[in-house]
């Protein structure tokens, strides 16, 4: 019977996160001594434990048949191929965002992308970063750095970086302003090519258990008590809700009880404009799996 392997980062910032969402959907794996290749029990699906960069390629090389990665190094990895294709992206996931920004030191003049024409930027996205100027009409200077990029300026090295950030800390720390954002990227999940009708077919399974999770972690059912003649405003302020379900309250002719699933992230502000539209006793909870 086929399997098929998916590629997950080993450690570091979507590590975490990759393996929790493969388990949410069912998947369980012996872990393997060399922790490299851990075996999917119950589900053909095995994993493979690396480092984020290898995984486009490993794709692209038939190694393995999914990856989580960022977007930024898919891209990355796309356009050094001159947009050869192969890598296709199947679902943006909710974790690892961040955006990729070009930053000048805190005392630089530079006031948009613009002003960089000519300056020299240092970047650990050479390809991305070369492709988003020049859409812009900005050529530059592109200095190719592993890591540290931050530190570029400083040491002289660059007059600008284009890097990802997330808080904006490590900007601050090194004195840099933060001066456009060019791109922003989260995790998602690539396939490397057409795979073998079999494998398809498990991959199909997959995605069904996969959107299932992706849904519900942004889904919740609200509970609440609302006034009768404001039930039609109130389910109108629930992000995504439809048909709500009505439940009389014993010894409240005024209010009723509107249960409804949220299918959209639901923010502190659609709380507080519930509460402005008369609903009381709140209660939100988390949904586990939705299938449709
Ligand atoms: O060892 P391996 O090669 O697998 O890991 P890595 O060190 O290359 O990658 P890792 O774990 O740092 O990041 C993996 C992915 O997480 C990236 O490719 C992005 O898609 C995503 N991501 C999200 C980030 C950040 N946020 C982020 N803030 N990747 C890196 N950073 C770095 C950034 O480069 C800068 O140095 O964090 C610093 C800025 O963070 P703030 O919070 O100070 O702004
Ligand atoms: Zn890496």
């Amino acid at each position: 019977m086929s399997r098929i392997r998916v590629a997950i980062q080993k450690s570091g910032r979507l590590s975490d996160k990759s393996l929790s969402l493969l388990q949410r959907c069912g998947l369980e794996f012996a872990r393997s001594k060399d922790k490299l290749f851990w075996y999917g029990q119950d589900f053909p699906v095995d994993l493979l434990l690396v480092r984020d960069d290898d995984i486009p390629r490993m794709l692209l090389d038939g190694v393995c048949e999914l990856g989580i990665v960022g977007q930024n190094i898919a891209e990355e990895v796309m356009l050094e191929r001159n947009g050869g294709s192969g890598l296709q992206e199947l679902r943006k996931l909710r974790f690892g965002g961040c955006r990729l920004s070009l930053a000048v030191p805190e005392d630089s003049s530079a006031s948009s992308a613009a002003d960089l024409n000519g300056a020299r930027i240092a970047t650990s996205y050479p390809a991305l970063t070369t492709h988003l100027l020049s859409e812009q009409g900005v050529s530059a200077k592109i200095v190719e750095l592993a890591g540290s990029v931050e530190i570029a300026p400083g040491l002289g090295t660059a007059d600008a970086i284009a890097d990802l950030v997330s808080t904006g800390t490590t900007l601050r720390a090194n004195h840099l302003r933060e001066l456009e954002v060019i791109y922003r990227s989260t995790a998602a999940l690539y396939t490397g090519g057409q795979l073998s009708a079999d494998k398809q077919a498990l991959l199909d399974r997959l995605l069904l258990r996969l959107d299932g999770v992706l849904h519900a972690e942004a889904s919740k059912y609200v509970m609440l008590h609302a006034p009768r003649e404001a039930v039609q405003t109130i389910t109108e302020l629930l992000p995504g809700a439809e048909e709500p379900t009505l439940l009389t309250l014993d010894g409240n002719q005024e209010k009723v009880a509107l249960h409804a699933v949220c299918r959209e992230t639901l923010f502190w502000e659609h709380l507080e404009a519930l509460k402005a539209a008369g609903a009381s006793a709140i209660l939100v909870m988390p949904v586990e799996k939705m299938l449709a």
